[in-house]
């Protein structure tokens, strides 16, 4: 039989469900995810072989309105990482929020112009829309938007409907041979993958607009003797925010610490020992330099 294999980009603005969706297309947690808008920041391949088909899913950051004072470099890059996915691509996911459609939803669509491959919508959350008479009117009035190969309503946590939008995706691979191995499920590293765990549990555990201005950096991994060591760089921009990470007597960076091993050693399959630093460093996510000595690099 002939093989299909092709690129499947995911976008929508932040907090649509993208990184969810595709964590239910894998059956594994590969993208963290958050309540909080703006928890991607980098392109993720999720790797799926069926049979003869392989998926590539790129998850991508959301894309957002750069605000005039809060232009930062990292949302610049961000935004860029998200639209650099769509270039290729055999397929494009397009996620919206039940029965909403706001300003950046209409940047979405706008970059998508250009785009030539399908693009299929999704309109995730459907298990919180309350008046489920609201979801057929508006179907169809998203319908009108643009020529969209289908519309899929889905709820990507609980997986509903989700077969169903593979389905229309699977029309859409070409004949290829395969790009990856057939038990391959993402491009990125463990390392990457200990970073980001790291990540999403101060995005979790901390309010406020700490979780912005915040990265993770990967200093140390290494296995020996069944142990995986980690060692974890946390750079926050100002001396209070580092304050706040660590917490009374260092409850919440032992907290952050103790939730990201259990998760990791699920991962790598040893134990674990992580241990996390923080560091201020100032100006880090509006510095172009800085960004890329940081892993925030497109090539
Ligand atoms: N009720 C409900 N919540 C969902 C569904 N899908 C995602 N969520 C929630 O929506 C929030 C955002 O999900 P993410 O997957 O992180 O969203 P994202 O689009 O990747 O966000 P960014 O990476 O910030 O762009 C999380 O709290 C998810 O649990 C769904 O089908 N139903
Ligand atoms: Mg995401």
């Amino acid at each position: 039989m002939t093989q299909t294999c092709g690129f499947v980009a995911i976008v929508g603005r932040p907090n649509v469900g993208k990184s969810t969706l595709m964590n239910h297309i894998l059956g594994q947690k590969i993208s963290i995810t958050s309540r909080r808008p703006q928890t991607t920041r980098h392109q993720v391949m999720g790797i799926k072989t069926e049979g003869d088909a392989q998926f590539i899913y790129v998850d991508t950051p959301g894309i957002h309105v750069l605000e005039k004072d809060r232009n930062k470099a990292i949302n610049r890059f961000m935004n860029q990482a998200a639209t650099q996915a769509l270039r290729d691509v055999d397929c494009v996911i397009f996620i919206i929020d039940r029965t909403r459609w706001t300003a950046e939803d209409q940047i979405v669509l706008e970059r998508l112009a250009t785009v030539e491959a399908p693009v299929i919508l999704a309109v995730n959350k459907v298990d919180r829309i309350n008046d489920k008479s609201s979801l057929l009117p508006w179907l169809d009035e998203v319908r009108g938007r643009r020529e969209f190969a289908a519309i899929v309503p889905v709820a990507a946590k609980h997986g509903t409907n989700v077969a169903e939008l593979e389905a229309e995706v699977a029309k859409y691979l070409p004949e290829s041979v395969h790009y990856f191995p057939d038990d391959q499920v993402t491009d990125r590293s463990l390392r990457f993958l200990a970073a980001e765990l790291v990540r999403e549990k101060i995005m979790r555990q901390l309010g406020d607009e700490l979780p912005y201005q915040m990265t993770v950096e990967i200093e140390e991994f290494r296995e020996e003797n069944r142990v995986t060591h980690i060692s974890a760089l946390i750079l926050v921009e100002r001396q209070g925010q580092k304050k706040i990470l660590i917490g009374d007597r260092g409850e919440r960076i032992k907290k952050i610490g103790h939730d990201a091993r259990l998760e990791l050693e699920r991962i790598v399959g040893t134990k674990v020992m992580l241990n996390l630093w923080v560091k201020v460093k100032r100006g880090w996510s509006d510095d172009d330099r800085a960004l890329k000595s940081l892993g925030y690099d497109l090539d």
